[in-house]
């Protein structure tokens, strides 16, 4: 039969070289369980006589307490290690910066940023959005805008055309948004005061022209419509746009199919030290058609030009686009970049307005 003692050595040593709660148990069960070392030497009392029980019992029931007392304290020493370790390599850096909502973290393109400015500024003056399809018949997108058939300006957009019907009709990509002007002027009688911003496409591409680019173009008919009013309209626009209190705008002639008389507007700026800035300076910068529309266009839209007349003009997008938001490559805008667009995007929850500012 075991020592009492010497058992107690090596289980208190067995107990202190347990690295961790599953080999202490282990060591528990071979001492304290139903067929450990110290339940056998328990079990051995019964068969003793009773002086010997009184000498050998006390110190077989100490070496029980001892190894059992030993676990427990070992156990909460383990578990106590345990948590430490834990805390230790759970750690949550509170300095780190928060993550966003989802909603925070998309970037709204400056495209559609500026269209959502341009849209705040003409709201304000009362004029709807009207939108149109992508692809149009060469009614919508020529003929009815009095460009004749054969003429040079047809060859001049560059289009984009489908492969004829069967009919030979011959659909196209809309080679700017007048189209939905003709829609328009078709489905609402007058006063008409509407803005249309969209994709349009030419078959154009270099460093300043990609094959789908943005327009916004606007269209006012009533009785009493004139240049003044146009020249107005435009020039608040202008100011609003650039956020600037004042700018200088210049009428030249030009010329297109659908307008008569027809001008094309530069505004004020000054480009020293390779920034442009609005509203002050000498130079100038083109940055719109315009017109009274043409009496034909008028006529083609079943409006009587002796007793109607209208305003229209046009403009490019991505340009007043990079102007503003000091963009130098207009390719960059179609590459999809997440790069670009978390460096020149815009905060998706703050919407422009005139109230609260369109570029805050
Ligand atoms: C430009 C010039 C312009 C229009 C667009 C228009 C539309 C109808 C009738 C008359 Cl339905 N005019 N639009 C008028 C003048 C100029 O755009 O340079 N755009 C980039």
């Amino acid at each position: 039969m075991a020592d009492p003692l010497t058992l107690e050595s090596e289980l208190l040593a067995a107990v202190a070289a347990a690295q961790d709660e599953a080999a202490l148990e282990a060591v528990r069960v071979a001492a304290l369980g139903k067929k450990g070392s110290v339940s056998e030497l328990l079990k051995t009392l019964g068969t003793m006589t009773p002086d010997e029980r009184k000498t050998k019992g006390a110190s077989i029931n100490k070496l029980k307490d001892a190894v059992f007392e030993a676990i427990n304290a070992r156990r909460d020493v383990l578990k106590n290690a345990a948590i430490s370790g834990k805390l230790a390599a759970d750690k949550l850096d509170v300095t780190l910066p928060v993550r966003l909502a989802s909603a925070e973290r998309g970037r709204i393109h400056p495209i559609s940023q500026v269209i959502d400015e341009i849209t705040a500024i003409f709201a304000a003056m009362g004029f709807a959005v009207a939108e149109g399809p992508d692809i149009e018949t060469d009614f919508y997108n020529f003929t009815a805008l009095n460009f004749p058939f054969g003429h040079p300006a047809r060859e001049m957009h560059d289009t984009f055309f489908f492969n004829p019907k069967e009919n030979g009709e011959r659909l196209l990509l809309r080679t700017h948004t007048s189209p939905v002007q003709i829609r328009t002027m078709q489905k609402q009688k007058p006063p008409v005061k509407v803005i249309i911003p969209g994709r349009t496409y030419r078959k154009d591409s270099d460093q300043t022209h990609t094959p789908m680019f943005h327009q916004v173009e606007g269209l006012v008919i009533d009785k009493a419509s004139h240049l003044g009013h146009l020249k107005w309209i435009l020039e608040e626009f202008c100011k609003a746009f650039f956020e600037v209190p004042q700018v200088k705008m210049r009428f030249r002639p030009s010329f297109f199919p659908f307008t008569e008389p027809s001008m094309e507007v530069d505004i004020q700026c000054d480009r020293k030290g390779g920034e442009i800035r609005f509203g002050e300076g000498t130079d100038w910068l083109e940055i719109l058609g315009c017109g009274m529309v043409h009496p034909n266009v008028m006529k083609n839209c079943g409006l009587d030009p002796n007793e109607y007349q209208g305003f229209a003009w046009g403009m490019g997008i991505d340009r007043i686009a990079m102007l503003k938001y000091g963009m130098p490559d207009l390719r960059a805008f179609f590459e999809a970049d997440v790069r670009w667009i978390e460096h020149y995007g815009f905060r998706p929850l703050d919407f422009p307005t005139l109230a609260g500012g369109l570029s805050t």
